[in-house]
C-alpha cells in the first residue's frame, strides 16, 4: 500500500509537470484528491489493515496528499502567474502612438460673412434683433404699407398658413415689432431667415437670408443712409469700395433707391459677371416712409429714419466668388472647407 501511494505521487507530480491551464489542472485535482479521486480510493482500503499497520500507512497518505495538495496550489499559482504575464504581452498598449485627432467643425460661409456684418454694426452702435419667423400678415405686408393687391401678398410669391398668418418673407417685420416697443433713438440690425415661394435655382431659393439695418432719430437724411452705407461697405470690402445710388420704389421707403457697388471681378470697367455696367447691384434702401413710422407710433413730423435691406447668400457669393446659390445649402464639406 505503501508503494501505491508513492506511486500515486509520483504520478501526481508528472502529470503535473504537462499541465498548461488551469481546467486540465482541476481534472488533475480531482483525478488524485476527489472524493472519487485515486488517493481517496486507497484510504477506503486502510480498513483491512492491521492496528500497527494504519498509523503508519495513514501518515504516509495524509503527507501524500498534502505534498501533492502544495503541488496543485503550487502549479495554480504558476499558471495564474503565467496568465497575467501573457495578458500584460497581448494587452500591451503603446502610449506614444500619435493620437487620432478629432474633427473640427468650422463657421458655414454665410456665418462668417453675417458675424463680419454684425460686428461693424455693433461697432457704430447698433443693437442686433431678432423676431419669429412665423408672423402675422399685419408686421410682414400691412404695417409696411404693403397694399392689398401688391404682387408680394400672392400666394404665389408668399407662404401663407392661414389668411392671416404666415411665413415672413422679409424681416422687416421685425423693425416693426421693435418700433412699437421702443421709443427713438432707434438702431437696429435684424438678420435672419425669410421665406419667398420661389424654385430652386442658382440665385434663388424659397428660404434666404436678410440683414437689414434701421434707423429712426431725429433729423435723419438720406446722408445718414449714405455715410453708413458708405461706411459699413468699406469696412466689409474695403476702404476701395464704391457704390451708387438709383432711384427705385419700395412700399415701405420714399424716397428709395438701389444700392450697386462697384465689381468685384472688373474694379468698374466693365465685364461678363457685371454685364458691361461697372457695378453689380447689392442691396435696397430709402428713408422710412411716414406711413410706416406712423402705423408704428412714431410722430412722422418729429422723427425721420433711414432703412436698408441686403440677401446675405448674394453677399457671401460676392465676397468669396461663388457662383450658385446652392452651393450654400448642400453641406458638401469638399465646398465647405474651403472657407
Ligand atoms: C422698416 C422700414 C423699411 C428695408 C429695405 C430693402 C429696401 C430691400 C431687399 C434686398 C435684397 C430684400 O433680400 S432682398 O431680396 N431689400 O431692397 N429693404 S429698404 O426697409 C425697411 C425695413 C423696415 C420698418
Amino acid at each position: 500500500m505503501k508503494q501505491a501511494l508513492e506511486k500515486i505521487e509520483l504520478a501526481a507530480k508528472a502529470e503535473l509537470e504537462k499541465i498548461s491551464d488551469s481546467a486540465e489542472l482541476e481534472n488533475l485535482r480531482v483525478k488524485f484528491l476527489g472524493k472519487k479521486g485515486e488517493l481517496t480510493a486507497i484510504m477506503k482500503q486502510m480498513a483491512a489493515l492491521s492496528a500497527e499497520e494504519r498509523p503508519i500507512i495513514g501518515q504516509i497518505a495524509n503527507s501524500v496528499r498534502s505534498d501533492i495538495e502544495a503541488a496543485v496550489t503550487k502549479k495554480a499559482a504558476e499558471l495564474k502567474a503565467e496568465a497575467s504575464k501573457r495578458k500584460l504581452i497581448e494587452e500591451r498598449l503603446d502610449v506614444t502612438l500619435p493620437g487620432k485627432a478629432p474633427k473640427l467643425g468650422k463657421l458655414h460661409p454665410m456665418d462668417v460673412v453675417m458675424h463680419e456684418i454684425e460686428d461693424i454694426f455693433i461697432g457704430m452702435g447698433f443693437d442686433v434683433v431678432s423676431g419669429p419667423e412665423v408672423e402675422y400678415d399685419y408686421y410682414n405686408f400691412e404695417a409696411l404699407n404693403i397694399p392689398p393687391d401688391h404682387p408680394a401678398r400672392d400666394t404665389q410669391d408668399t407662404f401663407f398658413i392661414t389668411d392671416n398668418i404666415l411665413l415672413r418673407s422679409q424681416t422687416s417685420s421685425v423693425q416693426v415689432h421693435v418700433m412699437e416697443d421702443r421709443k427713438p433713438p432707434i438702431r437696429i440690425l435684424s438678420p435672419g431667415r425669410v421665406y419667398r415661394s420661389d424654385a430652386i435655382d442658382a440665385t434663388h431659393s424659397p428660404i434666404f437670408h436678410q440683414i437689414e439695418c434701421l434707423v429712426v432719430d431725429k433729423g435723419i437724411t438720406m446722408a445718414n443712409l449714405v455715410d453708413t452705407l458708405n461706411m459699413f461697405l468699406k469696412r466689409l470690402y474695403g476702404e476701395d469700395a464704391k457704390i451708387r445710388l438709383r432711384p427705385h420704389h419700395f412700399p415701405f421707403t420714399e424716397p428709395s433707391a438701389e444700392v450697386d457697388i462697384v465689381c468685384f471681378n472688373c474694379g468698374g470697367k466693365g465685364c461678363s459677371m457685371c454685364k458691361g455696367e461697372g457695378y453689380v447691384e447689392l442691396l435696397g434702401a430709402g428713408m422710412v416712409h411716414p406711413k410706416v413710422l406712423a402705423n408704428c407710433g412714431i410722430d412722422p413730423e418729429v422723427y425721420s429714419g433711414f432703412a436698408f435691406g441686403l440677401g446675405l447668400e448674394r453677399v457671401t457669393m460676392g465676397k468669396y466668388g461663388i457662383n450658385d446659390l446652392r452651393l450654400l445649402y448642400e453641406n458638401d464639406l469638399r465646398f465647405l472647407e474651403q472657407f
